[in-house]
């Protein structure tokens, strides 16, 4: 196997013999080939398309294969096989679709040989071995890092993307011009392109459409569910039967908490899920407590001791332990071997029995623990209803800078680092923070200035949109550029949703983001050379080192 997608991978140069993350190399071998099959599909539906003819199993297959390839989301050989199958069936109706359309059009359609006809075997083994021929190790001994990298940062910033639509189309927004994209940039990695300009040049076009598809997930989110509103919220359990909900699913939330109600059992949100709390739609549910534990590299300790079922929408899941291997579920794209998965119905509805069963069979918690709350829920709509106050508290000076300290967490040591600098960062200073890395800091105490709270929880990852509306919205405010604004953007990076929320800011053109822990091992030496010296994109370096630069400069 070669992978080398997360931060995490193996030496920061990949994950060769095991992933570090639990994927096998059968597993590996499965997500390379289902990213193949998706490319596959790629190049017919968008060929269709520019003949007029649109495949919305296409359009759908593509989300799903993408995303279900994202680091800890799907650890199950069976199902990536099942998914890989359909792949198959999926492709050779978007071929036929495009046949179809060339003779409507009366011209001759492009043919595809070799992998791109590519039958996967009925027998799991077999197909493994076919995931074996397409590995990335291939493209990289040929094309070299450059190339190969630029190839995979393309993916990655798909998978990422992919995520982005895959919510919002459950909560039924959508966007053909989303979907065209994957198809075009897909049916141009399937053409094995090397130009290290012209791959460049795709992977910020694949910044701008997630752009778009961060605007969906938005609108669905909020369409749905209400503004964020600031909320105070308890991270201590209270006593009796539970639940947590962890990933990034809130449509999943909602139909836990509506089979739920009456039952006695208090519903916990965990890691991704804890922004939930915020949602008018959602808080209005009494028995959604609060949120339990911290970020998702903690979850087999905090599973292990949690006293109820669990519920896991999304990434990032882990090797579950035997202690809890019974009592927790997967739904969605996620999914490991053996563990019971909820599946939805053609509606989208989903049967969550067996999750209610398990938490009414643990034995819940004992005891109230002690009433501790944080405050969260400053999304774009509620940092915008005070930005007059915002902008004043700047030009009177009483704000001197933003820090935008967001991303993801993981468990390498160098992680302290943001815990460090959330500390350091001075009190006349506001950090806004997103995704799961917050966890590093969300419950120490900042305070405020002038009411204005100095730690601003804008929510998941996936709220990164909500991020870059207020950055945009104090832009406008001070008649100037995001650059050219008293904000640093100090992020931290590990699986593929950051890959193309950074791709989005690069395409918007921030400059002098810091990245970390470490660098992507996918991008190589000339491409880092080419974005230090476009985008001043640098690396972390000593907590005391970056204030120091980003406070005097
Ligand atoms: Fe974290 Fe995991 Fe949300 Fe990621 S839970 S690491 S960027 O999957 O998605 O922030
Ligand atoms: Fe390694 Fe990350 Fe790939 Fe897992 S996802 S195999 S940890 S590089």
């Amino acid at each position: 196997m070669f992978c080398y997608q997360c931060e995490q991978t193996a030496k920061g140069t990949g994950c060769t013999v095991r992933g570090v993350c639990g994927k096998d190399p059968d597993t590996a071998a499965l997500q390379d080939l289902l990213i193949h099959m998706a490319e596959g599909v790629a190049l017919y539906a968008h060929r269709s398309r520019q003949l007029g003819a649109r495949d919305h199993d296409a359009d759908i297959f593509v989300v799903e294969a993408l995303f279900t390839t994202v680091t800890n989301v799907d650890f199950d050989p069976q199902r990536l096989g099942e998914l890989v199958r359909k792949g198959a069936a999926v492709r050779d109706r978007a071929r036929q679709t495009y046949h179809d359309a060339c003779q409507k059009a009366d011209q001759k359609p492009d043919q595809f040989t070799g992998d791109d006809e590519l039958q996967p075997a009925a027998d799991l083994d077999e197909m493994i071995r076919q995931g074996q021929a397409v590995t990335i190790q291939r493209r990289i001994d040929t094309l070299g890092a450059d190339a190969a990298g630029l190839q995979e940062l393309i993916t990655y910033g798909l998978k990422g993307m992919a995520a982005y639509a895959d919510h919002a189309r459950i909560l039924g927004v959508e966007d053909e011009g989303v979907y065209a994209f994957f198809h075009e940039a897909l049916a141009y990695l399937a053409g094995n392109p090397s130009d290290v300009a012209a791959l460049t040049e795709m992977a910020l076009r694949v910044g701008e459409v997630n752009l778009k598809a961060m605007e969906m997930l938005d609108s669905a989110n909020t369409g749905t569910y209400g503004h964020p509103e600031p909320t105070q919220v308890r991270v201590t359990p209270v006593k009796g039967k539970a639940i947590c909900v962890s990933g990034h699913d809130l449509k999943d939330l909602k139909m836990l908490l509506e089979q739920t109600e009456g039952k006695r059992i208090n519903v916990y949100t965990h890691g991704e899920m804890l922004p939930c709390l915020a949602y008018p739609e959602l808080k209005k549910h009494k028995h959604l407590v609060g949120n339990y534990g911290g970020a998702w590299q903690d979850q087999r300790r905090e599973f292990d001791e949690f006293p109820g079922a669990i519920l896991m929408t999304t990434n990032c899941i882990q090797k579950p332990k035997d202690n809890y291997q019974d009592r927790i579920f997967t739904t969605g794209l996620v999914g490991w071997p053996g563990v019971t998965h909820i599946l939805a119905d053609q509606n989208g509805w989903k049967d969550f029995k067996p999750v209610i069963e398990a938490a009414l069979a643990a034995p819940g918690f004992a005891e109230d623990d002690d009433d501790k709350t944080i405050t969260i829920g400053f999304a774009r709509n509620a940092v915008m209803s005070v930005a007059d106050k915002v902008v004043e508290a700047v030009k009177t000076g009483k704000i001197r800078h933003f820090f935008l300290i967001g991303g993801c967490d993981g468990a390498k040591s160098g992680r302290n680092y943001y815990t460090e600098l959330a500390q350091q960062v001075p009190d006349d200073c506001v950090i806004l923070t997103l995704a799961c890395g917050k966890y590093r800091f969300n419950k120490l105490p900042f305070g405020d200035i002038e009411g204005i709270p100095r730690l601003l929880d804008c929510g998941q990852c996936n709220d990164a949109y909500s991020a870059i509306q207020i950055a945009s919205a104090l832009a406008k405010a001070f008649d100037c550029g995001v650059n050219d604004l008293p904000l640093s953007m100090i992020l931290s990076w590990y699986e593929q949703k950051a890959v193309c929320i950074l791709l989005t800011l690069l395409h918007l053109g921030i400059k002098n983001i810091r990245l970390g822990p470490s660098l992507p091992a996918f991008v190589g030496p000339n491409v880092l050379d080419v974005l230090a010296k476009q985008f001043n994109l640098m690396p972390i370096t000593t907590v005391q080192e970056d204030l120091q630069a980003v406070l005097v400069a």
